[in-house]
């Protein structure tokens, strides 16, 4: 019972590519932290990634290592559930319902549509249309306080609180409208060979692996795109100085410093100096992650047995908040 009073946090990954160190610092990072205070469920948003064609085999190993990821970056699955978005129905069921209750102006409206449909103009699906429907239904099964997830996301947890505000306004509070969660620092790490893109797993030679080697890491890094103004300091200055600004927010999320500590430190030093600083920091950061995920891969019983508890977890939850949606659309009781 007491668990119930907690507030709840959900957040969701697409198992569509490796996990990278946008992920992590932008989402993954801040979520393992609060398992205390919040009940909390995180999932693989399996469904979602075949919006965009993939390989089954592919689709099938990414979600379990994805998995693997989760708990090795901290996520204790004794204190957070941990599940699969296509073995709960209710996603699917709720995502229907939900799509009746989104407007075809706001879907289209979407960023990551456009950007997706501009990167896939072969394949633009009514699932990539309505995508944000399902997320939606995602969250509100859960009831969260808040959705834990980088600056990107913001514009589909602000349509969610859309959808469900109306909801709420014809059949009254059914749903409990939740709150982005969004870090301070890492909320929007930027490629490192052009820092005015996002980081992103569709351009490798800017995006840093979870579970790459160190010495390509390190490669990474010594090659990535600082500025081409003439001071050559290390100084936070994301308009002027965008490449070297986020290096300096990467190097804050993963060592805690300010930006004023880390001024001071490359203070007088070039970026030949600053830049496998960096690097290093990143490679012990992510070192133990690395390490731990493959170990946990190898031993698929003890995997599968979290997804089934938190299959079953996440499953109870959703399907009081279903039943009760369907009733108040009008479903005859099943
Ligand atoms: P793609 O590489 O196709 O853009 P992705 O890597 O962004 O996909 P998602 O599943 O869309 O992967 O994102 C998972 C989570 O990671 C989301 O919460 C998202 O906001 C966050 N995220 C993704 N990229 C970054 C980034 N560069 N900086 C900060 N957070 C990010
Ligand atoms: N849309 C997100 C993944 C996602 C998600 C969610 C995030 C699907 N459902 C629910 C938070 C809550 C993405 O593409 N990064």
């Amino acid at each position: 019972m007491e668990e119930t009073k907690k507030k709840v946090m959900l957040s969701g990954i697409q198992p569509s590519g490796d996990l990278h160190l946008g992920n992590y610092l932008g989402a993954i990072k801040n979520w393992g932290a609060r398992a205390d205070e919040f009940d909390c469920y995180y999932f693989m948003a399996d469904m979602h990634t075949i919006t965009v064609r993939q390989v089954p085999a592919d689709l099938r190993r990414r979600t379990l290592t994805q998995l693997a990821q989760y708990i090795a970056c901290g996520l204790d699955p004794e204190k957070n559930t941990l599940f699969i978005q296509s073995h709960v129905p209710a996603h699917a069921e709720l995502g229907w319902v939900l799509n009746c209750y989104t407007m075809f102006g706001e879907l289209s409206r979407m960023t990551q549509f456009k950007d997706k449909s501009a990167k896939h103009a072969d394949n633009i699906n009514g699932g990539l249309f309505t995508y944000p429907a399902l997320m939606a239904a995602d969250i509100l099964l859960y009831q969260p306080d808040y959705v834990p997830v980088g600056n990107d996301q913001k514009q589909h947890v602000e349509l969610t609180r859309n959808v469900a505000q109306r909801f709420n306004n014809i059949y009254g509070d059914v749903f409990k409208i939740p709150e982005p969660y969004i870090p301070k620092t890492g909320a929007r790490i930027m490629s490192l060979n052009d820092p005015t893109s996002k980081m992103s797993k569709s351009i490798p030679e800017g995006c840093v692996f979870l579970m790459e080697k160190p010495e390509d890491i390190q490669r990474k890094f010594k090659r990535a795109i600082t500025d081409s103004d003439t001071e050559h300091c290390v100084r936070f200055d994301p308009e002027n100085k965008p490449g070297v600004s986020n290096l300096m927010n990467i190097y804050s999320a993963v060592t805690g410093k300010t930006m004023a500590e880390i001024e001071s430190e490359f203070d007088g030093k070039g970026y030949g100096v600053f830049k496998p600083a960096v690097g290093e920091a990143v490679i012990e950061c992510l070192r133990p992650i690395r390490e731990e995920t493959e170990r946990i891969l190898k031993d698929k019983a003890y995997l599968e047995s979290i997804y089934k508890a938190g299959d079953e977890k996440a499953a109870y939850v959703a399907g009081k908040t279903l039943r009760k949606v369907y009733k108040k659309v009008g479903f005859v009781a099943r």
